[in-house]
């Protein structure tokens, strides 16, 4: 069974540019449900844990200070389909290679700042959406 929920980020780069409006209306019109949204700044420990699956690739250490640079977007969003549906919204992970139409074919910059971040499974959606959200901040 597909879960209906994923997790996503709006990433400095995409805040520092003014995009935020332009994101937050693509995964609207795309039929995605904001069920729990916030805007904060991750720590050093914050942004290492949540990447802590990436730990032994080489772009780890700047992947951390990137997302560490300024404030992010926090946001659960639901659809059916919701994981899967969302990847193919914002597009492959190097903007490069992204199709036309997606969120990051639009507004990426480049492989490391790549404007948002979808979470690539149901049970990664529940750990990441669990990382930034208590029960009583999901509408
Ligand atoms: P995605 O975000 O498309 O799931 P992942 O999970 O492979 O991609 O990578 C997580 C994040 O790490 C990416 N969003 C990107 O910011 C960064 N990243 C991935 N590959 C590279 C790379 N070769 N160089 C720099 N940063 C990278």
């Amino acid at each position: 069974m597909t879960g209906n929920r994923t997790l996503t980020m709006l990433k400095p780069d995409a805040i520092e540019n003014g995009h935020t409006g332009g994101i937050l209306d693509m995964m609207i019109k795309g039929g995605f449900k904001i069920i729990a949204l916030k805007y904060l700044h991750l720590t050093n420990a914050q942004a290492s844990k949540f990447y802590e699956v990436h730990k032994e690739r080489p772009f780890y250490g700047e992947l951390v200070s990137f997302m560490t640079s300024g404030p992010i977007i926090a946001a659960i969003l639901e659809k059916d389909n919701a994981v899967e549906d969302f990847r193919k919204l914002i597009g492959a992970t190097n903007p490069a290679n992204a199709d036309a139409g997606t969120i990051r074919k639009t507004f990426a910059e480049s492989i490391e700042r790549n404007a948002v971040h979808g979470s690539d499974s149901d049970e990664n959606a529940a750990i990441e959406g669990n990382f930034f959200f208590s029960q009583l901040e999901r509408f």
